[in-house]
């Protein structure tokens, strides 16, 4: 996938007239926003095509889908329908469950991103150990694309040697939860940032300085 300045916005707000108005001050900066539950529950899946039409942004559905592969395969089907140009699956439901998720995304010719660990202190408890694992079945089904923390720098770099230079991966966890953005990216692909953009009093110059 190809980011405009290598910036996804977490677009965590709770109603449309609040996205439009961030979009909005943030359309030069960006062209790659990920919506997940906050946004999508507030206002439903059609918040997707509205903000792809309005600003021709790509969209990153961020619904960390974990279930049963039948029920994964609904839960992408209903997404991609939706406009979405890629979806976020948790890995540690396990290979069916993640294939389901690829099948769905190859038949409509969208993307995946398997999540590896998570970027919150939680993650340390139970995912981290099955981080290395997660990646490395993600290597072998053939997956490209990963989302993994910008807030462990060191287990980032795990993740990257797993998956190899060529694969795709995406990063929360920089601004609140501590992570830097230049160092993230000396390692990942793109970051996404949530509350840093859109909690600013500015968030086109929160873009800005982000980049600097
Ligand atoms: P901020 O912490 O506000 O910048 O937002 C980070 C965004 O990334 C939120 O939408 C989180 O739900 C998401 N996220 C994480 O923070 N950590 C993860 O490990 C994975 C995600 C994600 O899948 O996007």
């Amino acid at each position: 996938m190809n980011i405009k300045n290598n910036l996804i916005l977490a677009l965590d707000v709770g109603s449309e007239k609040e996205a439009i108005q961030i979009c909005d001050s943030v359309k030069h900066n960006i062209d790659t926003i990920k919506i997940g539950y906050p946004l999508a529950l507030a206002e439903g899946l059609e918040i997707i095509q509205k903000l792809k039409d309005k600003f021709d942004f790509k969209v990153i559905c961020d619904f960390k889908v974990a279930d049963i592969d039948a029920t994964n395969e609904k839960i992408c089907e209903e997404t991609f329908k939706a406009g979405a140009d890629a979806i976020i699956c948790h890995g540690f439901v396990g290979e069916d469950s993640v294939q389901a998720c690829l099948d769905v995304a190859n038949k409509y010719e969208r993307e995946l991103f398997l999540l590896t660990e998570m970027s919150h202190p939680g993650a340390k408890k139970f995912l981290q150990g099955a981080a290395d694992e997660i990646a490395k079945m993600g290597v072998d089904m053939g997956i490209t694309n990963y989302v993994a923390p910008a807030t462990r720098l060191d287990r980032l770099q795990d993740i990257r040697n797993i998956v190899g230079k060529d694969a795709f991966i995406i990063s929360p966890g920089v601004g609140k939860q501590g992570g830097d953005a230049k160092k993230t990216l000396e390692i990942s692909n793109a970051i996404i940032v949530g509350r840093s953009i859109y909690e600013a009093d500015n968030p086109k110059i929160a873009c800005e300085n982000l980049l600097k």
